[in-house]
């Protein structure tokens, strides 16, 4: 939402900021679910709407109900939930790639539709939600909204389990525990994790296009490459020629990479459905599964540990090779609930929180300290709101108090400084991307409801 110049240079308070976090939401609801951001991203995106979720649930609880309803009714057979459900009531220009472009009705696991999805996932941040909407409505003390709340969790809970399921199967034919993703789009676009195998890709007959991004972002430096744009279609015009048919993408595609930080979203995930194992009364059988999806992807992270750069990589299937490039996925066994002093010691370190150039010791997309960095590109170097409050998240779940209150004060005086955007110059703090970014204003409001 545009600032006036007063309130540029004003200190905003808590109030104050929650009011216009508030207004963000409002301005992107459609009614039962929430754009990710008015112009950039005019459809639901998975993972975002999420987080938008665990906002509503300060707002309007119910309202969070239908966000994540409105998600999961765009399921795929195969228990995929697709990272985009496109808006009906935009026209298909509004965004691109658009419906068309995914053909996903050449596959016969994709929804019917309307709405028509994309062909690809995201990390899988819902169990989070589910849950937190529903400790929520648990302390409420309101009859009618534990009532509403237990009715969400059991038509949800079957949605999840098929979700985790697909991803502990599909995306995992070598039962490593870590999840292997199809696109750079699967959650960091742009990060140089993907870099080398994004630059082996031979790109064939690709048919033309219009970036609508770009159009929307003024500075073409903030936005992936037209190159990268290339090869992300060109991507999908793949995955289109397997009909999205899970075998036959793990056997041709050349775009497979064992997503670490994915895979730890994943754990928390099911950490979370173990819980809400409980209110569903979930047979042993069932709560032994998820137990065992958990430990398998603690231990394929625990295996993914570098020692030469400290950190937690990411494997390319196709050469088998480590990817050894410093980001934020390196801290994936924190979210996996596996903290371990070293691994608190390298978030620390000088190549990320420590770094003497950081505006605020908030977590880089990727570290100041690799040659890689790019202050005001994307996933190549801003700081990132929802990765920084799933770090907060982990590192209040490891006891780690302190640190946690710590990144949630220097997140918030980031926001309230410069404004609800998509991502940061972590070293001036300058507003990058979108404005009014929906997962933004929701991360916002659960940080302030949260005490030290
Ligand atoms: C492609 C919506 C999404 C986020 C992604 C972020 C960006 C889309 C884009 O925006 O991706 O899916 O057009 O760049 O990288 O994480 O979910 O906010």
């Amino acid at each position: 939402m545009a600032r006036t110049a007063d309130q540029t240079d004003a200190y905003v308070s808590d109030e104050e900021l929650a009011d216009r976090a508030t207004a963000v939401l409002r301005l992107n609801d459609t009614g039962t679910w929430t754009t990710a951001a008015p112009a950039l991203y005019p459809h639901q995106w998975s993972w975002d709407s999420a987080f938008i979720a665990i906002g509503w649930a300060h707002l309007d609880p119910r309202r969070a109900m239908t966000e994540q309803d409105r998600l999961f009714d765009a399921q795929w057979a195969t228990g995929k939930i697709p990272h985009i459900v496109f808006n009906e009531a935009v026209p298909a220009g509004a965004y691109f790639p658009d419906a068309a472009r995914w053909a996903c009705d050449l596959s016969p696991d994709a929804p019917a539709g309307p709405p028509e999805t994309s062909g690809l996932c995201q990390p899988p941040v819902h169990a989070l939600a589910v849950h937190r909407i529903w400790r929520y409505a648990e302390a409420s003390g309101d009859a009618d909204l534990r009532a509403d709340a237990t009715a969400f969790v059991r038509r949800t809970y079957p949605r999840l389990v098929a979700w985790h399921r697909y991803l502990a199967t599909a995306r995992d034919p070598e039962g490593s525990g870590l999840v292997t993703i199809y696109h750079p789009w699967e959650g960091a676009d742009n990060s140089p994790r993907w870099d080398e195998a994004m630059a082996r890709l031979e790109i064939g007959d690709l048919p033309p296009y219009q970036r609508r991004d770009t159009q929307v972002v003024a500075e073409a430096g903030q936005r992936p490459s037209d190159e990268d744009y290339d090869r992300y279609l060109w991507l999908v015009e793949l995955l289109k020629s397997c009909r999205y048919d899970e075998a036959e993408i793990y056997a041709s595609h050349p775009f497979l990479i064992k997503d670490v930080f994915f895979s730890g979203v994943l754990a928390a995930a099911n950490a979370a459905l173990l819980d809400l194992c409980n209110v569903v009364g979930a047979d042993q059988t069932e709560r032994d599964t998820i137990a065992g999806w958990l430990a398998a992807t603690r231990t394929g992270l625990a295996e993914a540990r570098d020692a030469e750069t400290g950190l937690c990589l990411d494997t390319d299937v196709r050469t088998g090779r480590p990817i050894r490039v410093r980001t934020f996925a390196g801290f994936a066994p924190l979210l996996a609930g596996d903290a371990d002093r070293a691994l608190l010691d390298r978030l620390d370190s000088a190549d990320f929180l420590g770094h003497p150039g950081l505006r605020w010791p908030i977590l880089p997309s990727t570290s100041p300290a690799d040659p890689a960095f790019d202050r005001r590109n994307y996933w190549r170097g801003p700081t990132w709101p929802v990765v920084n409050w799933l770090l907060w998240r982990a590192l209040l779940a490891a006891g780690e108090t302190a640190a946690a209150d710590r990144l949630r004060h220097a997140c918030l005086d980031q926001i309230r400084a410069s404004g609800h955007y998509e991502y940061f110059d972590p070293f001036s703090g300058a507003p990058l991307g979108s404005d009014d970014q929906s997962w933004t204003a929701a991360v916002v409001l659960d940080w302030l409801a949260a005490t030290d």
